[in-house]
């Protein structure tokens, strides 16, 4: 059987740290399926189609991900609809953990669906995208944390 994982998120935008678990995920698993979904909690910078362009372009070399969106939708909903298991997401700290816990225990008990977290890369652990987008709002450097197409977008929505 094909071994498919989901990576969800906001991706709003992909930032370095998210290109980490996603590379990484797609050398456990036969397919990742990378989902943008709907956080209730936070409101979005970039359109849905805008943050899919900018995944498509930094994640088109790998062959085995693929990037879909989904509106109103519960994640587990996302992972019954396209076969996957499990669900794979980073953890940068003590924040993340507290955070995502409850989620993973809520979606299991929905589902059955097992979440697997990553320990984040040391050199990205102060990486995501709200931060992103208020250092570049007030005029702060973030080259070497995004992808160049990235960077250029937040400069241009934000800078
Ligand atoms: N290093 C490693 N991992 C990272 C980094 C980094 N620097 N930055 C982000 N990540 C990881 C995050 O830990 C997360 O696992 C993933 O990348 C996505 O991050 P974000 O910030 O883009 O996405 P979130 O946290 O806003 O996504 C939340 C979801 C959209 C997944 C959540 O709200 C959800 O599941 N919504 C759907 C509705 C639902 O099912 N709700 C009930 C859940 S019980």
């Amino acid at each position: 059987a094909v071994r498919r994982c989901v990576c969800p998120g906001s991706y709003d935008p992909v930032t370095n740290g998210h290109l980490d678990v996603v590379t990484r995920a797609s050398r456990l698993f036969d397919e990742v399926v990378v989902a943008i979904l709907h956080n209730p909690a936070k409101s979005g910078t970039f359109s849905v189609p805008e943050r899919t362009a900018l995944l498509e372009e930094t994640l088109g070399h790998l062959p085995n991900v693929r990037i879909d969106s989904w509106a109103d939708t519960l994640v587990v909903d996302v992972c019954r609809e396209v076969g996957a298991d499990a669900m794979v997401k980073g953890l940068r700290g003590g924040t993340d953990f507290a955070y995502e816990l409850p989620m993973a225990h809520m979606n299991r008990h929905l589902t059955g669906v097992e979440t697997l977290f990553l320990a984040a890369d040391p050199a990205l652990t102060h990486v995501s995208s709200s931060l992103l987008k208020e250092v570049v709002r007030y005029g702060g450097d973030v080259e070497g944390l995004v992808p160049a197409p990235v960077l250029a977008a937040l400069r241009e929505r934000l800078g």
